[in-house]
């Protein structure tokens, strides 16, 4: 828990961690499982605020750990359908229908994105 003072924040009982690097999605992924954990996802406003704050401080935006690859619905990486989102004006607009992934912008605001572009990687615990 002492590690949220370097290198994450706390909201609530989640805890969301980054190691500064930048991964595709499917890497991330990866990354945060073996770490016992999945790629952030907020599900509130307060949780977003917190990695906004992460992206910030890093200039890097970083993947949430939300996507539509399998159904054309936006679902966490549970397979739940999402509940909370903030997208950015005129997003989502699946570029070329090939943007299956989220980005967290420095504003807090989302934009879909193509999973092999490499984002900052933050991990929920
Ligand atoms: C554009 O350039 P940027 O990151 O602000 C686009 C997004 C795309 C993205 C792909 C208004 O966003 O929808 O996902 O490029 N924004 C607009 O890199 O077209
Ligand atoms: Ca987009």
């Amino acid at each position: 828990k002492a590690l949220i003072f370097t290198i994450g924040k706390e909201v609530g009982s989640k805890l969301f961690v980054t190691d500064g690097l930048e991964y595709d999605y499917e890497t991330a992924r990866r990354v945060c499982s073996r770490a016992g954990g999945l790629v952030a996802a907020p599900r509130t406003a307060d949780e977003n605020h917190a990695l906004q704050e992460i992206v910030s401080k890093h200039d890097k935006r970083a993947f949430l750990g939300i996507t539509d690859i399998q159904i054309g619905t936006f679902q966490y990486s549970t397979g739940e359908t999402i509940t909370y989102t903030n997208w950015y004006p005129s997003e989502p607009n699946n570029i070329k229908g090939a943007e299956y992934c989220v980005e967290l912008r420095s504003d807090g605001k989302w934009n879909d994105i193509i999973c092999t572009k490499k984002k900052l990687l933050i991990c929920e615990f």
